[in-house]
């Protein structure tokens, strides 16, 4: 089925949460719903693929904790990217674990995620305490951030159900996570509320897989056909010769996708 969608400007009226509508206005303003997973294991090769596709992505995805020569102020580096380029960090940090622990990891430790990660996302699987664990640490500091759950995965084999699923979005949607969660990582549309943003990952433009499991969709199916208001694309454009034409074809991908489907 096909999905009809009001304009990214539109959303960012109707979304509720702040960090929502500032994500909204970045892809509206950069006509772009692309965001970039940097994948790599130098703080120069991130910075590179950042300088490089910076101006066609409405978010950098991170996995902070695979960077081999990472230093504290490297974080500062990515804030000062995010603004020079406008864009929203988001942490892949995907947290599972009891609402206390959650809260160190987010907030502690050498990466002190909170302090610079605009998004980072929860395998909702240990129950609410993983989210307001993460929303006591944002209230409490003050901070203007969003949470996604993971609702479905990409990978082949995995273990979510259509219930988990379902009881994703029932946690999602719930009143004492409305100031933070802001929508999901999954593979199929599951409410049509714009505040709720719908981060599509497994997309890559020749579709196919890995040799572990990841399955990719097109830029055109991920929109259209699933419903992403955001298509995640790692090494799609980060093992490319030219880094910065990738980015602009999947932008470009994307983007044509989000056309066919407002209405
Ligand atoms: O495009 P790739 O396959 O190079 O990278 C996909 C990126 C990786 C994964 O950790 C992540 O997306 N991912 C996620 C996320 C974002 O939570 C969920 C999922 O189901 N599949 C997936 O690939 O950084």
């Amino acid at each position: 089925k096909k999905i009809i969608r009001p304009t990214w400007a539109e959303s960012a009226q109707k979304c509720k949460l702040q960090i929502t509508a500032r994500l909204y206005n970045i892809m509206h303003k950069k006509k772009t719903n692309l965001a970039v997973s940097v994948d790599v294991h130098s703080c120069r090769e991130v910075k590179k693929i950042i300088e490089a596709v910076g101006l066609h992505v409405c978010i950098v995805k991170t996995h902070i904790d695979i960077i081999e020569d990472f230093v504290p102020e490297f974080t500062k580096e990515l804030q000062d990217l995010a603004e020079k380029y406008n864009f929203l960090i988001f942490e892949d940090r995907k947290f599972a674990d009891i609402g206390n622990t959650v809260q160190s990891q987010y907030s502690r430790g050498i990466y002190k995620i909170s302090d610079w990660a605009d998004i980072v996302n929860v395998h909702p699987l240990p129950g609410k305490g993983v989210i307001s664990g993460l929303q006591q640490v944002v209230k409490d500091k003050g901070l203007k951030r969003g949470c996604l759950l993971v609702a479905e995965m990409s990978s082949a084999g995995n273990l979510i159900t259509k219930d988990y699923t379902q009881a994703s979005l029932r946690l999602a949607e719930a009143d004492e996570h409305k100031d933070f969660v802001m929508g999901f990582v999954c593979q199929s549309r599951l409410t049509e509320d714009p505040s709720m943003i719908h981060m599509v990952p497994g997309v890559k433009l020749s579709s196919g897989g890995d040799n572990l499991g990841q399955q990719y969709t097109t830029p055109e199916e991920a929109v259209i056909k699933r419903g992403a208001d955001i298509i995640i694309v790692g090494r799609g454009i980060t093992e490319a010769d030219n880094l910065k034409e990738e980015a602009e074809r999947y932008q470009k991908a994307g983007y044509e996708a989000y056309l066919k489907t407002v209405s």
